[in-house]
């Protein structure tokens, strides 16, 4: 019989001797002292807490950067730490908890975090999987506290911290947390999770510089793209979701979601990310991409660019039209427009191309009525959301102050009408079946209007021919 009280698995695991456990805390130089200057984001951080606090007078308030995953053994998916969190403080580093604590006219901000190691713990030095050997030096509290300007302390205190009563808690990132604070009323953690999200939705002038900076990446990242497509013709679509890829990682942290890039009818399956199909000259390439900055914030493009550098006439007659809702959408853009309106303009225009064309069976007008929608076979989804440090940014806001409400001065918007042609629908013309077309661009909503965020990528299909020759002529590589 097995011996059924030890397994004996796992791998490479010699004895940790005494001798190497002392031996590991001597002998270590003093260390220079990294980030001693304030970072420029701990300001608006600063207003945004005090925002936050006034929400929510005489209450503890957590919110947790979240932990680490694992994909499988000892190897974790990349962390990203959650959005509110990055809000609230501008950090980013895994397990840290921002604790507001209630003080006479408002609150203290405290922010707990594993600092960096003493070198007196042989144990989490040599084998803790986020200890420093394994994935480098983290910040002293005191760096912490210089970066972001918010009283801090060691993580090993949380507990005793929100032992201290009841506290409205950002559920679902750290389950320390989850555990320590006992909730009777989930309303109230829904409600922060609401009221976050809703305080997110206006950016700040600090906010729209990093939306810009992803912008920015995001437009080379497709530069690259166009670069790419002959090696792609001789590969998959995995060529190009790679092209990005080296520029999301170059310039920002990642991409801000995994890259969409669908070659001819396989660009009708809005999420496609398999990006494993062929790169086919004479279609089109649908591409939905965006760089997340290394301060977390993600910019959000489609561009349905021809493989070969031409639109077809019925090609460029689908686009022609998806481009058109996208301007009607767009001339809405101004503080006080409801989101209702924004997205109906498209919509409206997309409904009436297809009934021009005679592909609705009915008039636009009767398919717009909410007991019909046949429009939808084809436009399939919304025409935008708000677009922040995630992709479908501030999604726990209560309708009031997002698809119920109305566009304010601030809010960050992308605007992404679609037709959508199964190549297998006998209800359209059989040169428009496989054809998908997405145009999705991301905008500011200033005081009297908008600022299209992502203007330097061409748009109207001419423009994008000579775009795409001018890269072809400028020869195949990608340079920094
Ligand atoms: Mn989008």
């Amino acid at each position: 019989m097995p011996d059924r009280r030890s397994l004996d698995t796992g791998y490479f695991k010699p004895p940790f001797s005494a001798a190497l456990r002392s031996y590991l805390t001597r002998g270590w130089g003093e260390r220079p002292h990294v980030d001693v200057e304030a970072a420029d984001v701990a300001s608006y951080a600063a207003r945004r807490r005090s925002r936050l606090s006034h929400c929510f007078p005489g209450e503890r308030v957590v919110v947790p950067s979240g932990l680490s995953k694992v994909r499988v053994n000892d190897c974790d998916h990349p962390f990203r730490a959650g959005s509110d969190y990055v809000w609230a403080t501008g950090d980013r580093e895994p397990e840290a908890v921002l604790v507001l604590e209630p003080v006479a006219g408002g609150h203290d901000p405290v922010l707990y975090v594993r600092p960096a190691s003493d070198r007196s713990d042989p144990d989490d030095l040599f084998h803790g999987r986020h200890g420093e050997f394994y994935v480098g030096r983290r910040r002293t509290l005191r760096e912490t506290e210089n970066v972001y300007g918010i009283h801090t302390r060691h993580v090993d205190r949380l507990a005793q911290a929100l032992a201290g009563g009841p506290a409205r808690v950002m559920r679902g990132l750290d389950p320390r947390v989850d555990t320590a604070v006992a909730q009777d009323d989930p309303y109230l953690d829904g409600e922060l999770a609401a009221v976050l999200s809703e305080l997110r939705a206006v950016k700040d002038s600090w906010e729209l510089d990093q939306l810009r900076a992803a912008v920015g990446s995001t437009v080379r990242g497709f530069e690259d793209v166009v670069r790419s497509m002959g090696k792609a013709v001789r590969t998959s679509e995995r060529w190009l979701e790679a092209a990005f890829f080296l520029r999301a990682r170059v310039e920002g942290n990642d991409v801000g979601y995994h890259s969409i890039v669908a070659s001819g009818a396989r660009a009708t399956a809005l999420h496609w990310t398999r990006n494993d199909g062929p790169v086919v000259p004479g279609t089109l390439l649908l591409m939905d991409a965006g760089v997340e900055t290394r301060s977390l914030y993600t910019a959000d493009i489609t561009r349905t660019l021809p493989v070969d550098g031409r639109y077809t006439g019925a090609q460029r007659e689908v686009y022609e039209l998806v481009l058109r809702a996208q301007r009607s959408s767009l001339a809405t853009v101004r503080p006080g427009t409801t989101v209702h309106d924004f997205n109906e303009a498209a919509i409206r225009t997309l409904a009436e191309g297809l009934a021009d064309w005679g592909i609705l069976p009915v008039a636009a007008r009767e398919s717009l009525r909410e007991d019909s929608g046949l429009h939808r076979r084809y436009t399939r989804h919304g025409i935008g959301h708000m677009l922040g440090l995630d992709v479908h940014d501030c999604s726990k806001a209560r309708s009031a102050h997002y698809l119920g409400g109305r566009l304010a001065e601030g809010h960050v918007f992308t605007c992404e009408p679609g037709l959508y042609f199964q190549h297998d629908d006998l209800t359209v013309p059989e040169e428009l079946r496989g054809i998908g077309v997405r145009i999705e661009d991301d905008l500011v909503v200033t005081a009297d209007g908008y600022e299209l965020l992502s203007h330097a990528l061409p748009r109207e299909p001419d423009a994008v021919e000579a775009w795409m020759a001018a890269l072809w002529a400028g020869g195949d590589s990608i340079e920094p």
